[in-house]
């Protein structure tokens, strides 16, 4: 059985000090470091901003971090300036080991933003990965990183409807928790069958 560990957005800005950062989001380097060898293959997401991105609250007159805004592919959350390119904040957590078989960079594109590590926002724009977990065989997927109700929660909804197994290590991961974003999340991810562990800690 051939096994991936997909690892979500473990960067500098989603850590504390960060510009969107994540409480706790460094606690799981370690645990995540230590999963790695249980696995086949492992995979590396990184949010990778353009400067002046649309998903950012400062691109929008009159709008600030957390609001929201239409965009043509639905409601948008709009974010600190977070994971420009280039920036120490995009850079992977200094501890994180990165001898990945590959890296999945997402959010490039200006106008749209992409939490998923399959799909962009519009759900239809693919980054390639479904693709290479295809040509690799490889069917079972446990996903950890940053954040638990966003990227994470995505790429483990996508996953699913793609037909991957998907288990999500939730003690290697940690949430934004926006009004109530990750009980919702929870709850999407397990109704959808995705097995939803505590099991590294
Ligand atoms: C993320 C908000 C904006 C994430 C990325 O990694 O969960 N959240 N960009
Ligand atoms: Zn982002």
């Amino acid at each position: 059985m051939t096994k991936a560990l997909i690892i979500i957005d473990v960067q500098n800005d989603f850590c504390p000090g960060g510009a969107l950062a994540v409480s706790g989001g460094d606690d799981i380097v370690p645990v995540i470091n230590g999963m790695m060898a249980d696995f086949d293959a492992v995979i590396l997401t990184q949010d990778w901003h353009p400067s002046g991105h649309s998903s950012f609250a400062s691109s929008h007159s009159g709008k600030v971090p957390f609001d929201t805004t239409p965009m043509p592919y639905g409601l948008q959350v709009l974010w600190p300036d977070h994971c420009v390119q280039g920036t120490e904040g995009a850079a992977f957590h200094a501890d994180l080991q990165v001898n990945a078989d590959m890296i999945i960079r997402k959010g490039y594109r200006p106008e749209i933003d992409s939490y998923s590590a399959f799909y962009e926002n519009d759900q239809t724009t693919p980054t390639g990965l479904q693709g290479y977990l295809n040509e690799r065989g490889i069917k079972d997927l446990t996903l950890v990183g940053l954040a638990t109700d966003f990227c994470v929660a995505f790429s483990a909804l996508d996953a699913i409807r793609l037909g991957f197994r998907v288990r999500v290590e939730l003690s290697a991961c940690r949430a934004i928790d926006m009004d109530g974003s990750l009980n919702v999340a929870l709850d999407k991810m397990k109704n959808a069958g995705v097995v939803l562990d505590m099991t590294e800690v």
